[in-house]
This record gives structure tokens, sequence and C-alpha cells, in this order.
């Protein structure tokens, strides 16, 4: 019995590469939440499509403690141990709609971590099969698969990594009242197809990492949430402070500055100085 996961829960992420339908937030949690959502989104419109992006989690300081919420912490424990960081948090919102699409994918396709690192879906409204749920293939965890790299719509030109030959029927449908989460291994073949409903479909997904992790290339950094790292493989980024501050956005952009190559940001060209789409401070 771990601290939030059962035993069947467990077999079950290790079988399958994911365990869903974890209640971890209560209604008042989710209505905050939206309502800081929305709060940015009509105050800031124009800088929705670098803010809700990368390491969201060192830009606002409500995205970074929902990413250390006890409970859902507790589950990822379970599968990863007691030693934690948090490295990334992306906002993933389908307006009504909305055609964005994730193609069938591997988070960990071009920078593999091990012990790998787990992927946690927070789902702020319902996720259905009309809105564009995450999917997943079960038991495709188990290694990287060859893949191709391609544009990926909404996701600001990037070179993603889409999987060759993936089976669209094995694939099951990770459907989400709001306030679960689910858990997916960062080897799951993953996707998720556009909203044809007319509910939003609003989620923020956080990757966490054994500290003692290593990345076959690079090195990348985290928020030290849970435990300790007496292992040192990884950099400790900072809590962000409260608002969209200037050290905030400074911040993120130093640590994504010190990265070989940015797993959500597509290889760099030989040579290529990153760069961000964020306010020009
Ligand atoms: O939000 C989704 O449905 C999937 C997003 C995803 O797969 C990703 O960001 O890698």
């Amino acid at each position: 019995m771990g601290k939030f996961l059962n035993q069947a829960q467990v077999d079950g992420f290790q079988r399958d590469g994911f365990v869903s339908n974890l209640a971890v937030l209560n209604p008042t949690e989710v209505a905050e939440l939206n309502a800081r959502t929305e709060a940015f989104e009509a105050e800031r419109p124009q800088d929705l499509s670098w803010a809700f992006d990368i390491k969201a989690n060192l830009l606002f300081d409500w995205v970074y403690e929902l990413g250390r919420h006890p409970l859902l912490l507790d589950a990822v424990e379970d599968l990863i141990g007691p030693d934690i960081l948090m490295t990334n948090a992306t906002f993933r919102i389908k307006n009504p709609g909305s055609h964005i699409d994730y193609g069938w994918h591997q988070d960990s396709a071009r920078i593999e971590v091990k012990p790998a690192f787990v992927i946690v879906f927070v789902a702020l409204s319902p996720a259905t099969a009309q809105n564009g749920c995450l999917r997943v293939i079960p038991a495709t965890h188990d290694r990287v698969r060859p893949f191709t790299l391609t544009e990926g719509p909404g996701q600001l030109n990037r070179l993603v990594a889409r999987v060759v030959g993936a089976d669209p029927d094995q694939a099951v449908d990770l459907t989400l009242e709001a306030g679960e989460i689910a858990i997916f291994h960062g080897n799951a073949v993953h996707g998720s197809a556009a909203n044809m409903s007319d509910k939003r479909r609003v989620a923020i997904l956080y990757d966490y990492t054994p500290a003692k992790a290593r990345q076959h290339v690079g090195r990348g950094s985290g928020q030290l949430v849970r435990g300790v790292d007496t292992w040192g493989h990884w950099g400790h980024e900072p809590v962000p402070e409260p608002g969209l501050t200037e050290t905030n956005v400074l911040n993120r952009r130093a640590m994504l500055s010190t990265y070989h190559e940015n797993v959500l940001m597509g290889p760099r060209l030989p040579g290529e100085t990153i760069t961000f789409p964020d306010r020009p401070y």
C-alpha cells in the first residue's frame, strides 16, 4: 500500500504505463484554479502563448503550488520514489472547436531519462472523448520507439517527435472529471484529438523526475518538491515570486538557456542561440 495508490494501481501503471481517475482536487480548488487561469487569459491575452507554455511553474506561484499538492505528490512518490524534482508545467487548453491535436508521441523521445520521469495530467475541466481527452496506447512504455520530427500544430513551429507506425486502435481514452489526475510514464505513447464539442478542455501537465535519475544527453533542471537531492545530476530551479514578474521571466530564461536541447522546443541547430517568445526584457 502506497501513500495514495493501492497495489493494483501501482501494478497497473507498471503494466500499462499509466494510472488514471485519481481524485486530487476538491471543487473549491478547481474553481479557484480556473478563476486564476481565466483572469490571466482576460488580462494578458497577448502573453498566453508563451506564459502558459514551458515551465509555467517558474512563472506563476500558483502553478508551482498546484504542482506541490500533497495528494498529487503522494501519488507521484508511489511511482518514482520520495526524492522528486518538478521539471515542467505546461497549460494544455483546448477551447470549443479547437483544432489543436497532439499526434502520437513519447515525451522522452529525444532526451531519455533513467529512471524514467512521469507526467501528471491535472484536469481542471472534464476531459472527454468529445473535447479531446488524453489518449494513451497501453504497454508502450518499455522503450523509445522510432520517430520522425514534424511541426506541431499549435506549438509555435516547434519540431516535435511523432512515433512511426503507432496503432490508434490500441489507444484508450483517459476521460477525467475536473479535479482528477492521470499519471503516465515518460515513454508511454500518447496523443489527443481536436475539441469537437462546445465545452472547454482545461488541463495543466506536470513532469516529475526522480532526483537520482540521469538524462542521456545534456543536463536538465527542476524544483525539488519532495525529499532530498544527494546526487546533484540536475540543476535546481528557484521558486517563483507572486505575480508574473520580471524576475520570474528571467529565471525561466536563464534555466532554459542552459539546456543542450529543450525537450519541448525541438532540436537546436548547430550554433543556434536559443530564443524565447517571452516579453523582451
Ligand atoms: O494535452 C494533451 O491532450 C496532450 C498534450 C501532450 O501530449 C504534450 O504536451 O506532450
